[in-house]
């Protein structure tokens, strides 16, 4: 087997993404039998997602990926012959950066989730620099020519089993709900921004013939919708990452957010409405509109992942009842489906990251 140190370096610019999508590589990484170090700089934010995460302990080792606070990295030696990942353009500590030269290492730039086409013409390009160390853009995506995006390989087959089983058993057992949903409650995961559009949301859920249950977890958002009509909104508690997704497949509908809550709500395979991170002068809708390009929603769900993103009450009200309505919920779920299906035939980030790093290291 061939084997390659990474050290993979992470930031934390806000909420729990960066560290979320760094740890999920880190695991990956580490499962594919590649020696792992993580530095993260703000470790109490991986520790949400990881609880098992001791803040205090300095260096640790946890699902096989050594986990180190930023600041020793300033004292310590890049893996020689190995692979430093730069997690969304963090810098790297200068004097371990200046060390790199001399230790034969693979740079890699790993860039944000973006559907947008000119990344495939981006993906894999050097990147020179001047102390004359391989540096490489990699960016994850939708296509082939892109990085992909991070799976397990057993990963839709334990969707597939959890299916099997009672819904309102897996989610009172991951929840500790008291009570379960009724078997034809529709169930619906709230994770948004603060600024999302709740009014309209819950107008468009309390009209519905069928009993609803939205899931909320962690923090709840300020302006707290209230239960009202067949709409009953349960607080629950913000869950291991290491089992989001078990949360994601009780849910027929996911309201995600980000970059890797979005990943995993797409091999859920059910509908999803993505509230994208805002960008500065807009970019980000840009992305949103090359994103859907490649969801293909039905009209009424596309309108209404567009109104959610502009926190527009009354046209997510009007876009979600319809995109409720059948024949477009099913059309709107068979969609979700058959894209995941089409996703899951792409190769798996960690995957493509490990190849391509050995693929430059053997052509050097
Ligand atoms: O938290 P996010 O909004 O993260 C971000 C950041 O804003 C970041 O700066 C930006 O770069 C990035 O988005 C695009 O959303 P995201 O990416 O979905 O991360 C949330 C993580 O939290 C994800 O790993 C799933 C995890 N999670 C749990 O583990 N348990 C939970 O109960 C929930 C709700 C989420």
């Amino acid at each position: 087997m061939n084997i390659l140190p990474f050290d993979l370096f992470c930031r934390v610019v806000d909420n729990f993404g960066d560290a979320g999508v760094c740890w999920r590589l880190a695991r990956r990484l580490a499962a594919l039998g590649q020696p792992v170090r993580l530095w993260i700089d703000r470790p109490e934010v991986l520790a949400r997602l990881l609880p098992a995460l001791d803040v205090q302990a300095g260096e640790q080792v946890l699902d096989g990926v050594r986990i180190a606070p930023w600041h020793r990295a300033e004292q310590a030696m890049p893996p020689r012959g190995g692979v430093v990942v730069e997690a969304f353009a963090c810098d790297l500590p200068p004097a371990y950066e200046a060390a790199m030269a001399g230790r034969d290492c693979l740079w890699i730039n790993l860039e944000y989730l973006s559907a947008e086409s000119w990344v495939e013409g981006c993906h894999g390009l050097p990147s020179p620099q001047a102390n004359g160390v391989s540096k490489f853009f990699f960016f994850p995506g939708f296509t082939p020519s892109t990085g992909g995006l991070l799976r397990e390989p057993d990963l839709l087959a334990r969707h597939a089993d959890a299916q099997a089983q009672d819904r309102g058993v897996r989610l009172q057992a991951l929840t500790g709900l008291p009570t379960a949903p009724p078997a034809d409650a529709l169930c619906v995961l709230l994770f948004c921004y603060p600024d999302a559009p709740l009014a309209g949301l819950c107008a468009a859920l309390a009209d519905l013939e069928r009993p609803v249950w939205m899931l909320v977890p962690g923090d709840r958002p300020a302006a707290a919708p209230r239960d009202r009509d067949g709409l009953r909104i349960r607080s629950i508690p913000f869950v291991p990452q290491s089992r989001f997704d078990e949360l994601l497949w009780c849910c027929d509908l996911n309201f995600i957010r980000g970059e890797d809550s979005l990943v995993r709500a797409l091999w859920a395979g059910v509908p999803l409405v993505w509230q994208i991170y805002r960008q500065a002068e807009d970019i980000h809708l840009d992305k949103l509109e090359a994103w859907l390009g490649r969801a293909r929603w039905p009209a009424p769900a596309a309108e209404l992942t567009r109104a959610w993103n502009r926190s527009d009450d009354d046209a997510v009200a009007r876009s979600l009842a319809a995109a409720l309505r059948e024949p477009v919920w099913s059309e709107w779920r068979a969609r979700s489906l058959a894209w995941r299906d089409e996703l899951a035939h792409l190769a798996d980030l960690g995957q493509d990251l490990l190849d391509f790093c050995l693929r430059m290291h053997q052509t050097r």
